[in-house]
């Protein structure tokens, strides 16, 4: 952590907890968009967690802290009324000392304060087939919790989000403008994606003509998103709020699947590591559908395979995207990063080609 930085989330800090109580931040997790510190405190004090929201992903910062604050307070009023432990089982936010539950600082950048759960843990790869099951129903619970959340109550945070075919347009124009001039070396990525694009545009079709609902949505089902009891291996609570948005369904399901079924890690150098466990795969269905306790449609459930590539599709187009931009978006600890895992998600659409029909089989024998 840099000096500046350090003095920078002392002084944030102190916007939310008296004075002489916090003994360290330190960065911590590995989250690609926000800033995030674990805060130590002196004794009697909870731990925290401090975050930064990266401003340049969320342009509007107030409604980000708006949907999350009204997510979290509707959870947590349920959480409560089925005898659960709001304080474990959704993200507490601390307000600051005005009473706001995100802080302005003196330049503009929003910070929020949470509860630190203690005695559980986050996945960055499936280490229990078990447990991706519990995660797919842990994500299924949750859109169940929500459905009769008004939707139209929250905003857009970012605007065409999961929209593959305006991903896909922004790679076109990425190519074209090509200011870093990488172009030419990911030929063979771009013909892959152009032998797909009308499949690229599959569910925003099925959206627009009323074939499948919106419906509020995480947009960040990831593994990584869900933390699980330590003691009891049960999972506690659903993370990373701020992508909460109208959505589609079957993209949060196929997002979980592109990063927690691949046998490979999103940043695998080696594409050959790169498949689907379709052993995976299956523990995520039946979570997410025994957890979605039928709430979906029939349209919606026919179609999570399908959301499975989209978002795998999507994700790689992102990733490449970035690349050719100079990797400005996505956080990189190296200069081809993203290039890196561009190609994983494209060799994992690629394997779920060839899984297809077990892919669409599967699904058949969990439908309720
Ligand atoms: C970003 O910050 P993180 O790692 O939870 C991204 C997701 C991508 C993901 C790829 C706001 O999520 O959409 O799927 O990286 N979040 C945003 O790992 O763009
Ligand atoms: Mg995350």
């Amino acid at each position: 952590m840099t000096d500046s930085e350090r003095k920078q989330t002392q002084e944030v800090l102190r916007a939310f907890l008296p004075e002489g109580a916090v003994r360290s931040c330190e960065r911590f997790g590995n989250g690609h968009i926000n800033d995030t510190y674990l805060v130590e405190c002196a004794e009697g004090y909870p731990r925290y967690v401090l975050q930064r929201i990266n401003r340049e992903v969320f342009h509007n910062l107030h409604a980000v802290s708006d949907n999350v604050e009204k997510i979290t307070d509707f959870l947590r009023e349920k959480i409560i009324a089925q005898g659960g432990d709001p304080n474990r089982e959704t993200l507490t936010l601390i307000p600051d000392k005005e009473g706001r539950k995100s802080h302005m600082d003196g330049e503009g950048q929003c910070w929020r304060l949470v509860l630190f759960i203690e005695d559980a843990v986050c996945y960055e790869q499936v280490e229990r087939p078990e447990d991706f099951y519990l995660s797919g129903k842990a994500f299924g619970h949750f859109q169940r919790m929500l459905a009769d959340y008004p939707a139209e109550t929250l905003v857009e945070t970012i605007p065409h989000f999961h929209d593959t075919p305006s991903r896909l347009k922004a790679l076109w124009q990425a190519v074209r403008k090509d200011v870093c001039g990488y172009a030419g070396q990911v030929a063979g990525e771009l013909e892959f994606v152009a032998a797909r694009e009308r499949e690229c545009g599959t569910a925003m079709d099925m959206l627009a003509g009323g074939e499948l609902p919106l419906r509020v949505t995480h947009n960040d089902t990831k593994l990584n998103n869900i933390m699980f009891d330590a003691k009891t291996g049960d999972t506690l609570c659903v993370l990373d709020l701020d992508t909460i948005m109208p959505g589609l369904s079957i993209f949060d399901f196929g997002d979980a699947i592109r990063f927690g079924a691949n046998t490979a890690l999103e940043d695998e150098r080696d594409t050959g590591k790169v498949s689907l466990s379709l052993e995976l795969y299956e523990m995520f269905v039946r979570g997410f559908l025994e957890g979605c306790q039928g709430s979906l449609t029939d349209n919606e459930v026919r179609m999570l395979p399908m959301g499975a590539k989209l978002m795998t599709m999507e994700c790689g187009i992102r990733f490449l995207t970035d690349y050719l931009e100079g990797s400005v978006y996505f956080h990189i600890d190296y200069p081809e990063h993203n290039l890196v895992r561009a190609r994983t998600q494209f060799a994992l659409a690629q394997d779920m080609e060839r899984k297809w029909k077990v892919m669409t089989d599967i699904v058949d024998k969990y439908r309720t």
